[in-house]
Order: structure tokens, then C-alpha cells, then sequence
């Protein structure tokens, strides 16, 4: 393997330049502190303060099926790089025909617009519930960690084509101009998909090289210039402030590849490196209205939320139901927004209560027939949570 096709995190891993690593390593670390929040969104609840990392209160959510750009959730693992547009150049690399560099305008002018509408959510949504079996560590999410935009840039499948992909290729890299800064070294962030998702060029399974969200440009908190948006992936595949794409023959060596996006029963080092990373999101409803601990009174209440399928193509949100006896009997919740694939749904119902209602829950099947658990098995990194959703009620 070239050395160009080694992560900066595998050159400081095999301790070839360990000294130059951490002073690169402490003198972000100093700066990162010293970094105000840059987001300051006030529809979002931090989450994180440095970096900012925020989710927007649930009731919020659902007002629109294309969600805000305020309202949407931020995760970044470093500080948000100020980027000017002119300064973002994108080199592709790797097992291609010719490799090449670009500038952001000359992408936007040699390959044909492309939009598409598609939910990001986190890996790590929900990650709070797993405290209820025993708390996971990192960012305690609640099930705000999604959002659905309309994601305009171009086609990374015309850009692959351009460049000629290797008949060997089987991964495309993406790697963000961010610094992430872990145990007092500083690396970027970096994605990877199997090479068969980045070429798709249907109009709604598209994998965009992505200038704008919602009809302007990316805020610098959601990738700008320049980042990949991956429809029915989880967010992490989605690389924000995107400066490099390598087509390789196996998955990216990043760290948030190689070892961080899995789903693993413990810390184990040999199993992690065996384990194949997580591409799809999850098949998942959320109760967004009313919100856990709300007083509920009468005999009947409207409860809203949101269902998405796994992200797998072709599959779609069959049945939304609600019950409010834990389980026993189940009411259809009515789908109320648009349908789109690798998009969620909202949902609404009108639930009778009882002076013995004390929750509500929520599960969704798609029409593959796969139904959400009532309870998932807890893995040790805390992702892909799709337990049925619970909110307890308190009788006013
Ligand atoms: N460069 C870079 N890209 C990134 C990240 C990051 O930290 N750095 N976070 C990823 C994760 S884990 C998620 S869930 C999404 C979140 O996208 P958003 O902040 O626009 O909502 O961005 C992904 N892309
Ligand atoms: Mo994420």
C-alpha cells in the first residue's frame, strides 16, 4: 500500500512520526479549547459544548417533514473548520484511471446538478436509552439526532465515471478537512461505502457531493463548501468539509471506519477489527408529541412522531402503530407527510386514554415484514437503537 493511501491515524498508530503527532496532537488540543461554539442555534439543546454537538427538542422535529436547517441536529467529532469556497480543493485519488483535483466551481460547472431529498440520522441516536440495560459512553443523544433536507450538489457517480474507476475498486474514502482530536492526537474524520452505492445514479439513491441544504448553501457547521450525503446511510458515511475521495479495494483505515461506527458486545480490539463497519441506519419510530413526562388529561390525545426504514433501497414504512397498554393492543398510526425513499415519515394518531394509561409506545414495520423489537441488545458503542420508543405519561 502507498503511503498516500494510509491514513495520517495509521502513520501515528505504527509510531513512525509519534513525535511530530503529539505536538500536532497538543497544540489542537489547546486550540480547541480556546474555540467558542459556532453553531449558537437556539432550536438546538448542546448536547456537547466543544465541539458543538446538538439536537433539536422532539416536539420541534415533527413540525416539517423537511426539517429546518436550524433545527437540525449537529455531530461533529472536531471544530467546524471556517473554509472559504475558492480555498476547498478535492483531489480523487486511488485505483482510478486519472487522478484529479478540483476546485468546488469547477465541480458545480463540469458535472450536471443533482438533487435529492434524504434523512441523515446519527448512528448514535438514542444512545441514551441504553442506560436503561447500563449507560454507553460518548454523546448521551436523544432521539433528536435526525433530520430530513433536500441535498443539492452533483452526482458522485458522474465524478467516478469521469475519473474511471479500476476494475478492482471495490470502497470509495471520503476524508473531511476537519482535525479530530483523541488521546492528544489529531487526525481528520474519514467515511467509506462500498463502491455499488457510489455509483447509483437514480434521482432519489444518489450519493451527492452536496453544496447546498434546503435551497442555500451548507452553514459551516454542516459540511461547507463541500460534503457527501449518503441516502439510507447512517450520518457518519455523510463526510462534512470533504477535500479527498480515494477508491480503494477494501474499507477505509480511518479510525471512525476501522474501528469506531460497529456494533460489538465489548471493547475488544480483535473482534472490532473483524467486525464489518455499519453502512445502513435503522429501522426506527420515535412518540415526538407528547414529549416524555407531559401531563395528559381526557379520554383521548393526538400522538405525533416520525418512522424510517433501515435505509436498504426498495424497502418502505408499511405500518406505524401506537399502543398505550404497553404493548397489548396496538392502533395504526396515519401517515401525514410526503413519501419518499431513504426519507422518514411523520405520523400522527388519536389514542383513547384510560385512568390507567401511564405510557405510550411506538413501533414500526416496513414492508419487508421486519417489525422494530421491543427491546434491542445493548452493544458497547451504544448505536443504532430501535427499541419500541416509550413516553411516559403523568395523569393531570
Ligand atoms: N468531516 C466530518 N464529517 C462528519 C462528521 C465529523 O465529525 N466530521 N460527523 C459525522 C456524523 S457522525 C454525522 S451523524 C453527520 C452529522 O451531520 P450534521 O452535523 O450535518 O447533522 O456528519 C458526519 N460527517
Ligand atoms: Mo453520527
Amino acid at each position: 500500500m502507498s503511503l498516500d493511501l494510509l491514513s495520517r491515524r495509521d502513520l501515528f498508530r505504527q509510531g513512525t512520526i509519534g513525535v511530530l503527532a503529539l505536538s500536532i496532537g497538543s497544540r489542537v488540543a489547546r486550540s480547541q479549547e480556546a474555540l467558542p461554539n459556532p453553531v449558537g442555534s437556539a432550536d438546538l439543546i448542546a448536547r456537547q459544548a466543544v465541539p458543538f454537538n446538538g439536537e433539536p427538542p422532539l416536539n420541534k422535529l415533527v413540525e416539517n417533514w423537511i426539517t429546518p436547517v436550524d433545527s437540525f441536529f449537529v455531530r461533529s467529532h472536531g471544530n467546524v473548520p471556517e473554509i472559504a469556497a475558492k480555498d476547498l480543493k478535492l483531489t480523487i485519488d486511488g485505483m482510478v484511471d486519472k487522478p484529479m483535483t478540483f476546485t468546488v466551481a469547477e465541480l458545480m460547472e463540469r458535472f450536471p446538478k443533482a438533487k435529492t431529498t434524504a434523512t441523515l440520522t446519527c448512528a448514535g441516536n438514542r444512545r441514551s436509552e441504553f442506560a436503561a440495560i447500563k449507560k454507553v459512553g460518548g454523546i448521551q443523544w436523544e432521539a433528536g439526532a435526525i433530520g430530513n433536507a433536500e441535498w443539492q450538489g452533483i452526482r458522485l457517480a458522474d465524478v467516478l465515471k469521469f475519473v474511471g474507476v479500476k476494475a478492482e475498486a471495490k470502497h470509495v474514502w471520503f476524508e473531511g478537512r476537519d482535525e479530530v482530536v483523541e488521546k492528544n492526537i489529531a487526525f481528520p474524520f474519514g467515511g467509506s461505502i462500498p463502491i455499488e452505492k457510489a455509483q447509483v445514479t437514480t434521482a432519489t439513491g444518489s450519493s451527492l457531493l452536496a453544496t447546498e441544504m434546503n435551497g442555500k448553501p451548507l452553514t459551516p457547521s454542516h459540511g461547507f463548501p463541500l460534503r457527501t450525503i449518503v441516502p439510507g446511510f447512517i450520518g457518519a458515511r455523510s463526510v462534512k468539509w470533504l477535500h479527498k475521495i480515494t477508491v480503494a479495494d477494501r474499507p477505509s483505515p480511518n479510525h471512525f471506519v476501522a474501528d469506531v461506527y460497529k456494533l460489538v458486545p465489548e471493547d475488544n480490539a480483535e473482534l472490532i477489527a473483524k467486525t464489518s463497519p455499519i453502512y445502513e441506519f435503522t429501522l426506527n419510530s420515535v412518540i415526538c408529541v407528547p414529549t416524555q413526562g407531559s401531563s395528559v388529561s381526557g379520554n383521548q390525545i393526538n400522538v405525533k412522531g416520525f418512522a424510517l426504514t433501515n435505509g436498504t433501497t426498495g424497502r418502505s414504512v408499511q405500518k406505524i402503530e401506537v399502543s398505550a397498554d404497553g404493548g397489548q393492543s396496538w392502533k395504526a398510526a396515519k401517515v401525514t407527510s410526503s413519501v419518499s425513499d431513504y426519507c422518514w415519515v411523520l405520523w400522527s394518531a388519536e389514542i383513547p386514554l384510560t385512568e390507567t394509561t401511564t405510557s405510550l409506545v411506538v413501533r414500526a414495520t416496513d414492508t419487508s415484514g421486519e417489525t422494530q423489537p421491543e427491546k434491542n441488545p445493548w452493544n458497547y458503542k451504544g448505536y443504532q437503537f430501535n427499541g419500541w420508543h416509550r413516553v411516559n405519561l403523568k395523569r393531570g
